[in-house]
């Protein structure tokens, strides 16, 4: 590539290469040339949110430097790459990350300084990029970081939102929807308007045969949509590499809008396809864990997968290579079954597009994709009903038809004459209307299937995917545990903490390798280092107990025992089991004389979440928390010995102020619904115990620090059935102290009951689905343990800083290295004389 350039033109490029600033002198230089002349502003009117604006800027050309000679390394390197195809990416900010990871943050410290500015400040100026849900969504991006930081050649792909998660407001105890509109100022994508891809929708098929007599599909579409490409740099921690993240963003196909409307003085329905195009990737669908089979969806569905393939189809063409070496040039990871209509597109493309028999290129499909699951809970399996497919795709509905079919044909050679597990695995459901199962064609259509957690990923393989283990055999199926970056997590979000570790560690390298925490265990008697463990954790609460009061008000005790649930609301989550125990605990605080209530622990109930908008009962729940906050909270009985607050709009950024500030948080689903749960591993490596439920990672994190560490209570998922069946079929007795809890709520002492009957009901009266009056007697006693547990001050530090040091397996490092080894078969690319995960700055 290199020679086809004239030398003179090589020598001019050469002589100007562009290199990122070093030191303070050079930031400071970057910074006032992008506020003067990209941000036309001076140093008389530059304001902290142009500050932030320019540092960023700063920041995004320095990244973008390091993104084209990765891009270029791993082009030349020619070797295999894993995608990563996830319709959530939940980024949060990006500057504090980029400054840390490249090892610049000092250098931007001093920088700013002299020029006027704290960077703590700055950083705050930045708005979350909050393309996701919850915890599906941040796994992603914490892949990411660790896919950048360990080198391996990997993309993701998604799609561009204008409008991310809603911002949640409470007003008068209620949730209130506000939109998200986060592109004003965003220096961290880069638009690629050359690089589009045009979308097919709707339409017909129609057959031709080519010469040898051989049958070809051609679908026309009845609707065309643009993609545009917005590329994300993702840099890598203490390396070069920086890898993309590219969304697509829709338009109109046919540019602006409709020339001749426009000139008859239609002026509306000019730019009525402008805006139906734009339209499909306008919006983030607000539900975590629950599918709506909402058409729109499944337009964004395709609209990105196509998009996507297209884009790594066109690169392996590049290549020259014979078709059979897909796979050994790419690995595609199905981030849930959001992306599965990739399945679908490759074999069009494939056979439609590329005339490779069906055989040949089913054997590529099956040996690029991998899928991962993320729950077992039904609703939140997808589904689409045929007449939706045939309407929409309906070329991709007779190739989901013929693989159902050859697949079917396969099952029958198998275990013949066995009808009713042809009609169960079948991924077309006989229903009305009749579905395809998305999780089903993922399953048939990847060599690969895991689960995020031990246990979950046995219950994939005993229950919804059981008929699929004896099919294929139990090898498709794998495990890969869930993990979280450290460079955020604890690095970023507890700076204090990471560097009293590294004090202890010797260097940065825990960041790079998280098993080398087990060596501050070393230190679990060191005095000097226990007391500022302890001051560590106080200076993170006395922070969060700051921003307590300037969001809600509420004045907490930073010495109180900080009992944090945050997490997206839903009954499974069992928050209400949560707010019943606040309710338990205050019932009795009320009935104790003065003098018992001395002995009590001072405790502070942190809750915060976000309920999707069409879900009544989180609505509820949300509803609760802040009635029994404005009682407790003003119950002059009980002054610092309760607290309950509820904290508006969670998410990234919100976590990294909460999660260093935790003593004991709340990880309490009913057993078996929780597919893993990550922000259980966040609070642990934060110094932080938990209690919670044998769920989930809860087991694995249970196994790793030790059960002397963590306060586990509640039925087991093996239960579960049995104890459901008995609320229906049996006397279901309400625990007493349960009881208690819903006579003080129907007495009107948070309001008016009406409120929340539908709570009641569904615990009393419809069944308990979701266990909590089975659970509730252990709950309460378990908190007492934590209560008193938490008294001696000395037994509470040496659990949490044994529980730090075994948290090394928790890392997305380990994660990555497992897919990679497992199921992608990929290898890192490191820049030449790059040494192991060293920090540069
Ligand atoms: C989820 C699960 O509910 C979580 O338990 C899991 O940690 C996460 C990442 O694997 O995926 N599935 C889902 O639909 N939303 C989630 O957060």
């Amino acid at each position: 590539v290199e020679a086809s350039i004239p030398e003179p033109q090589r020598v001019a490029w050469t002589k100007h290469q562009v290199s990122g600033f070093k030191d303070t002198d050079e930031f400071e230089k970057e910074v006032v040339r992008h506020v003067e002349t990209t941000l036309a502003r001076s140093m008389f009117n530059c304001d902290e949110s142009a500050a932030y604006s320019a540092t960023s800027l700063a920041f995004r050309d320095r990244l973008i430097l390091e993104w084209n000679r990765t891009q270029q390394r791993q082009t030349f390197a020619d070797s295999k790459r894993v995608y990563y195809l996830s319709l959530e990416f939940l980024m949060g900010r990006a500057l504090d990350n980029a400054m840390l990871n490249i090892g610049l943050k000092d250098v931007a410290k001093s920088g700013l300084a002299e020029l006027g500015f704290r960077v703590e400040d700055i950083i705050e100026q930045e708005h979350d990029a909050a393309l996701g849900n919850g915890g599906l969504g941040r796994l992603a991006a914490c892949f990411l970081d660790s896919l950048a930081s360990l080198n391996y050649p990997a993309w993701g792909y998604g799609l561009r939102y204008r409008y991310g998660i809603f911002k949640q407001e409470i007003i008068d105890g209620y949730q209130v929807e506000v939109p998200d509109y986060w592109l004003d100022f965003n220096p961290w994508e880069f638009p690629r308007f050359d690089v589009t891809v045009d979308i097919q929708f709707y339409g017909s098929v129609h057959k031709s045969q080519d010469e040898s007599g051989k049958t070809i599909s051609h679908w026309e579409g009845g609707e065309t949509v643009r993609a545009v490409a917005y590329d994300v740099p993702i840099p890598g921690y203490a390396t070069s590499t920086t890898n993309n993240l590219r969304l697509w963003s829709s338009k109109a196909a046919s540019g602006e809008f409709d020339f001749q409307k426009f000139n008859n003085g239609e002026y509306e329905s000019s730019v009525a396809d402008q805006q139906r195009a734009e339209t499909i990737s306008a919006v983030l669908y607000p539900n975590d864990n629950l599918e709506r089979g909402k058409e729109l969806r499944l337009k964004q569905q395709y609209f990105w997968v196509a998009a996507s393939l297209y884009d790594i189809v066109r690169r392996f063409k590049k290549s020259r290579r014979a078709w059979s070496e897909f796979p050994e040039q790419v690995a595609i990871q199905l981030n849930d079954t959001h992306p599965t209509l990739a399945i679908v597109e490759l074999q069009r493309i494939l056979v439609d597009l590329e005339g490779l028999d069906w055989e040949d290129a089913w054997r590529i499909v099956t040996a690029t994709f991998g899928y991962t699951n993320h729950t077992v809970l039904p609703e939140a399996l997808e589904k689409w009903s045929v007449g939706l497919f045939q309407h929409l795709l309906p070329r991709h509905l007779q190739i989901i038809y013929d693989i159902n079919l050859f697949f079917l044909q396969t099952v029958e050679r198998k275990f013949p004459n066995d009808r009713d597990l042809l009609r169960r695995v079948s991924i077309i459901e006989e229903s009305q209307p009749k579905m395809v199962r998305m999780a089903f064609l993922a399953i048939v259509g990847s060599h690969k299937v895991n689960g995020v957690a031990e246990l979950h990923s046995d219950l994939i393989k005993t229950t919804i995917f059981k008929d699929f283990v004896n099919i294929f055999g139990v090898d498709k199926f794998t495990n890969v545990t869930n993990g979280i970056t450290p460079r955020r997590w604890l690095y970023q979000a507890n700076p204090r903490l990471s560097s009293l570790i590294e004090s202890k560690v010797g260097s940065k390298d825990f960041l790079v390798d998280l098993t080398l925490l087990n060596k501050i265990e070393l230190s679990l008697n060191d005095k000097a280092f226990r007391k500022e463990w302890a001051d560590i954790k106080l200076g993170n609460k006395v922070r969060l107990a700051n921003y307590i009061k300037s969001s809600t008000g509420v004045v907490v005790n930073p010495t109180a025992l900080f009992d944090v649930q945050v997490k997206r609301i839903h009954e499974y989550k069992r928050q209400q089991l949560n707010i019943f125990g606040v309710i338990h605990r205050y019932l009795a605080l009320k009935a104790q004389t003065p003098e018992e209530r001395k002995k009590a622990q001072p405790r502070v109930s942190i809750f915060g979440g976000k309920a999707a908008p069409g879900y009544w009962m989180a609505k509820q729940i949300i509803h609760l928390v802040n009635q029994v906050g404005s009682v407790v909270n003003n119950d002059k009985d009980i002054g610092d010995l309760l607290k309950v607050v509820f904290l508006e709009d969670y998410n990234v950024s919100k976590a990294e102020i909460i999660t260093p500030a935790s003593d004991i948080s709340e990880h309490i689903s009913t057993a078996g619904t929780e597919a893993s749960g990550t922000s259980n591993m966040k609070f642990v490596l934060n110094g932080g115990l938990i209690i919670g439920t044998c769920d989930g990672a809860n087991i694995e994190i249970t196994r790793e620090i030790g059960e002397n560490n963590i306060f586990l209570f509640g039925n087991l998922a093996e239960d579960v059935e049995d104890l459901r069946h008995s609320h229906t079929y049996g006397s279901h007795t309400i625990d007493p102290d349960l009881a208690k809890v819903f006579e003080a709520i129907e007495k009107g002492t948070f309001g008016n009951p009406a409120d929340f009957a539908s709570l009641v009901t569904a615990i009393r009266d419809h069944g308990d689905y979701y266990l909590v009056s089975d659970d509730f007697h252990s709950y309460v006693e378990t908190h007492a343990l934590v209560d008193e547990a938490y008294k001696n001050q000395e037994e509470w530090v040496t659990k949490c800083i044994t529980s730090v040091a075994r948290m090394g397996f928790f890392s997305s490092d380990r994660c990555i290295n497992e897919y990679a080894e497992g199921i992608w078969n990929i290898e890192p690319i490191k820049e030449e004389n790059q040494s192991d995960g060293l920090q540069k700055g």
